[in-house]
């Protein structure tokens, strides 16, 4: 490591101890949630529906995977794909009871059961489980050799270049309590070449894999048409100029006219407009009756 002056630091004064030790309440606005350990804090079972496919999760871009993966598998016509949505309050810490933590040892929304299995299985990643249910249904995940390759490149893609737009840019540029220069420049100029790593694909590609839409787009749009609808992190949108990656938004537009995204999107939904938050699915008809303006609760 280079040698640094503890008074160029921030804050003024600051040396990297020998070893660290955590501060509780010094995680920003994430302090009550951030732990450097794993596990539950607090007994608490999850509860089961009746479908087939029991998810436990809460509407952010990682959430938002899953919901419109089974709004697309049901509007394709696999009935198998029925499932029960539960919110889990990250903010309140509900991905730290015990029941979440035995289906994710990560303590992370998304995460899936599914009880069509002679024993239920356990599904965690967001990622794991689009490819899940992508082979269980075989569906969203095209069967030529190179496409399905393509499909995987660019899964992988995504669940590795996420953490820097979340992560990384996001908490430096929206969440943290200060502006760090170095931060700031360091991730906006990574999620800029992401954005034109994107934008020069969908050039020539209509969909991410090729012409076929797969679980790729699914994992991709969430976070990065997000971003480029201006819907991520605030003034976010314009301080990145999204709107000069012309081909990025002409993807992000066709993906957010398709009605199996606009439901997958309000499934476990507590922030925005009250009509798109159903915070919870049980059944297909939730969506035109049980959203917070429909029950009042908003
Ligand atoms: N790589 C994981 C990331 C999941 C993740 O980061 N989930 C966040 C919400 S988007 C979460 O549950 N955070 C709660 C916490 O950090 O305690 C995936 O793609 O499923």
């Amino acid at each position: 490591m280079t040698t640094k002056s503890p008074a160029d630091n921030f804050p003024a004064g600051y040396e990297l101890p020998k070893v660290w030790t955590w501060e509780k309440g010094n995680g920003g606005q994430f302090a009550n949630i951030n732990r450097p350990i794993a596990g539950s804090t607090h007994d608490k079972e999850l509860p089961v529906g009746k479908h087939p496919l029991q998810l436990y999760s809460l509407a952010t871009p990682n959430g938002q995977k899953v919901g419109i993966m089974l709004e697309e598998l049901l509007a394709a016509g696999h009935e198998g794909a029925e499932y029960d949505a539960w919110l889990i309050k990250i903010g309140d810490g509900d991905q730290f009871g015990s029941g979440f933590v035995e289906v994710n040892p990560n303590s992370k929304i998304p995460a899936l059961m599914d009880h069509s299995t002679p024993e239920p299985t356990r599904v965690f990643e967001s990622g794991s489980i689009l490819l899940y249910l992508a082979n269980k249904f075989d569906a969203f995940l095209p069967n030529g050799h190179k496409a399905r390759t393509e499909t995987m490149n660019w899964l992988f893609w995504q669940m590795a270049s996420a953490p820097y737009l979340g992560g990384g840019f996001g908490h430096f540029y929206a969440y943290a309590p200060i502006h760090i220069k170095y931060a700031v420049d360091r991730f906006s100029m990574e999620v800029k070449r992401q954005l034109d790593v994107l934008d020069r694909h969908l050039a020539n590609h209509e969909y991410m894999a090729g012409p076929e839409y797969s679980i790729a787009d699914i994992a991709i749009w969430p976070w990065y048409g997000k971003l480029a609808l201006g819907q991520a992190y605030g003034d976010a949108g314009a301080f990145l100029d999204v709107e000069s990656y012309k081909h990025l938004q002409r993807w992000t537009a066709q993906i957010a006219a398709r009605p199996t995204v606009k439901r997958g999107c309000m499934v476990n939904k507590v922030t925005g407009d009250a009509s798109e938050q159903l915070h919870e699915r049980h059944e297909a008809s939730d969506f035109e009756t049980k959203t917070q303006d429909k029950i009042g609760k908003a």
